[in-house]
This record gives structure tokens, sequence and C-alpha cells, in this order.
């Protein structure tokens, strides 16, 4: 009987293990899997004797963690090109959101829609993300804003997930913006999700956490905070779209619910970063979003380094204000607009973009006992993942164990 059932040799490791300095390098190293997990990986010369059913040499390759994008909005309908036409003749974000655009533009594409279409204009998105190494990923909902297309959203999320290889982690954004029919009346809006959606959500388990947007044009920290109780009521761990475009406090308003992570954070003070490092929530950077909406204000990553934060890296793909359905992209963003080191980024999405999703105890590095997702790349350092632009470097994706199709 084999021990495992597929070991790779001859491969350059990053394991981005905690505990290991840097990218957790192995020059000559060897990584054994058996039922889908790692069942052993180190330096070759020290390898157990044990068979395995099958062995492939990766001739000298780079293999890393398999990457997760922690934070995307990809299944939604239309698009907002001519918003972004507007924002680049001086309009901004909040002027267009107050006279009916924005988020408000994509929910009326997104209602009008049906499930079937939203699950045939997502999948390419979720390709498209394992093409460059994505194995696990984050979709929200909040283009729906009523209990029935909210539902609709969470269920082709879920589809999603069963319809590929990949693992798909679904997120009730119900509090991502008021609708229509609830203009001037939030805290109703507020009551209804409460009342009927998270029930209904958690009944047929259709999301595994409860993000809000924190925001002038968008809810109140008193309104998350009651919103953010009935989730953990529910059990249901939260996490914020925090300080993007003015200090709300959302970064204390997360870390006092012990969130996942708070997301943004431009204007985040410093009370924010300390209370977010108290709470060990993790910093979710998305510097898609930087980029198209001309921010100027960075996250605050000296204080979030200082104060030992765990940053993570996500792609926020969404219509409005990060149409950019790459993480690798987002890595390069990351480094090259907010300063963060290529291990920072490649760290980002991988270690602490599975923390950021709670999911640090079975996947994001390279350690035995995780779950065997490896990308293998055709690189000759692994800083080149937060270089190149549009560069296909992925050679292989393994998932659960698994090579995955092209
Ligand atoms: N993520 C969001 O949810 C909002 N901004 C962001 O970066 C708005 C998304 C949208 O405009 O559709
Ligand atoms: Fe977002």
């Amino acid at each position: 009987m084999a021990d495992w059932d597929l070991l790779l040799t001859d491969a350059r490791v990053a394991t981005l293990a905690a505990s290991a300095p840097e990218y957790g390098e192995i020059g000559d190293g060897a990584i054994a899997i058996a039922d889908g997990s790692i069942a052993w990986v180190g330096p070759q010369k020290d390898r157990p004797a044990g068979k395995s059913r099958k062995t492939r040499s990766l001739g000298g390759r780079w293999i890393t963690p398999a990457l997760i994008d922690c934070h995307t909005h990809l299944v939604f309908a239309g698009d907002r090109s001519q918003e972004f036409e507007q924002r680049l003749n001086g309009v901004s974000y909040e002027e267009i959101a107050k006279t009916g655009g924005g988020i408000l533009s994509t929910v009326r594409a997104t209602r009008a829609a049906s499930a079937k279409e939203l699950f045939d204009t997502a999948l390419p998105r979720v390709r498209a993300l394992a093409a460059e190494g994505v194995a696990t990923l984050e979709i929200k909902s909040g283009y729906g804003l009523d209990v029935k297309n909210e539902l609709k959203m969470l269920e082709v999320a879920r589809r999603l997930g069963e319809s590929t290889d990949l693992t798909i982690r679904s997120t009730l954004l119900a509090a991502h913006t008021v609708p229509p029919e609830f203009d001037g009346k939030a805290d109703d809006y507020i009551d209804l999700i409460g009342d009927e959606l998270l029930p209904e959500v958690s009944k047929r388990g259709l999301a595994d956490a409860v993000d809000a947007y924190c925001e002038s044009i968008a809810f109140s920290a008193p309104q998350i905070a009651k919103l953010f109780r009935q989730a953990i009521d529910f059990d249901l761990p939260v996490k914020l779209h925090a300080d993007q475009l003015s200090d709300g406090g959302g970064a204390e308003l997360a870390a006092y619910f012990n969130a996942l992570s708070a997301d943004h954070l431009e204007y985040t003070s410093a009370a924010g970063v300390e209370a977010m490092a108290a709470a060990g929530a993790v910093a979710v950077l998305l510097p898609g979003a930087f980029l198209t909406l001309g921010e100027t204000r960075r996250p605050p990553i000296e204080a979030l380094r200082a104060n030992g934060v765990p940053i993570a890296v996500a792609s926020d793909c969404n219509p409005g204000t990060s149409p950019i359905c790459s993480l690798r992209n987002a890595m390069m963003l990351a480094s090259r607009l907010f300063g963060l080191t290529p291990l920072e980024c490649l760290a980002g999405t991988t270690r602490e973009a599975a923390r950021a999703l709670g999911l640090s105890h079975d996947r994001g590095t390279l350690e035995v006992g995780k779950r065997a997702d490896v990308a293998i790349w055709d690189i000759s350092h692994p800083r080149e993942l937060a270089y190149w632009i549009g560069t296909p470097q992925l050679a292989e994706l393994i998932i659960g164990g698994h090579t995955t199709g092209p």
C-alpha cells in the first residue's frame, strides 16, 4: 500500500510558514501529499522512506501555497465604464452615488439578471483567477439589497463553488448601501436584514460571514453594530469595509466585534490600527480600488507593520471601484502603490488571506496537515509574483491534491 498519493520532488519550495524566515524557502525540496493534505514537506535529503502512487520531478520549479483572493464582489451584472469616464472628468465617487449611480446602478442590473445569467458571467471571472493560481476566493453579495436578490446572489456564489474545484466562501453584504425602497429609512433596512434576511441565510447555510460598508454614503457605525450583534448571534463572523473614503471609526468598530478583517483602511487612525492589533483582525488592502478611484491617501502601512497587524491583499473585483479580476495585478499594485514588499504581497495572498477568511488552520502555507493547494510556477524567484503584470507564469495548480484543468 502506498503511503502517499503524490510526491513532488526537485522543487524549490516557498512554504510561507509563519515560523520560518522570509519565504520559508527550501532549496532542494519535496512535498508528499496524501488524502488531499500535505503529509510531509522539507529538504529532499530528509525525506522519510515511503511509497507514493505517483512521483513527479518538478525540474527545480518554484512551488508556493495556492493563492487566496479574500475580498471580491465578482457576482454582478452590467458594468460601470460610463461612471469611470465621469470620474475621469472630475466627478467624484460620492457624487455619482448620491445621484443614484454607483452601487445602485449595479443593483438595478443585478436585480434584473437571472441566477443563470449571473452564474454565466461570474464563471469566467472565477476561471481567470484560477488561471493565475487562485484556489480559494471569497464572493460577497450586496448588489441585490432585498431578500430575494441577496439570496439569489449567495446561491450563485455557492453554485460557483460546487461547479468548480475552487473553494468559494460567500459573504452576506446586504448592508452595502441603502436600497431605493428604503431611501431615508436606513434603520428600517438594517432591521429587515437582521429580522428576515439573516435568519434565512443562516437557516440555509448560504453565507460564511457578514460584511457591511461603513461610510457616509452607506451605513453608520451604530447601524452596523446592530447588524453585527445579530450576525454573531447566528454564529457568523463579521468583517467590514472600513475607512475607505473617510475615517468613520471603521477599524475600531471591526475590532470591537472581533472581526476577521477590516478592509481598505486608507483613512484609519493610529487608534484604529491599535484596536485591530489588539483584536487580531487582518488588514485587507485593496489597491485596485485605490488606483481606480484615483485615491492619494494610502493605508497606514508603517503603523500596521509596527503594531504587528497581519496584512492581506485582495482584488476587490467589482464593476464600480475595482474592475480588476486579477490577484496578481493586485499584488503588483500593492507593492507599487502602497509600498508593500513582494514578500508581504505573497504572504498577503496566501497565509494572511487564509486568516482573513478564518481558514488559517487549513490552508495558506505549505505545512504538514494543511490542504494540498499548491501553485507551481515558471519563475526564478517568488518576488516575481508581485512584479509582472499580465504575464502568465502558472505552470500548474493543484487543489486538494489534484491537478486542475486549464
Ligand atoms: N468595495 C465596495 O464594496 C465598495 N467599494 C469597494 O472598494 C463599492 C463597490 C461598488 O462601487 O460597486
Ligand atoms: Fe469591496
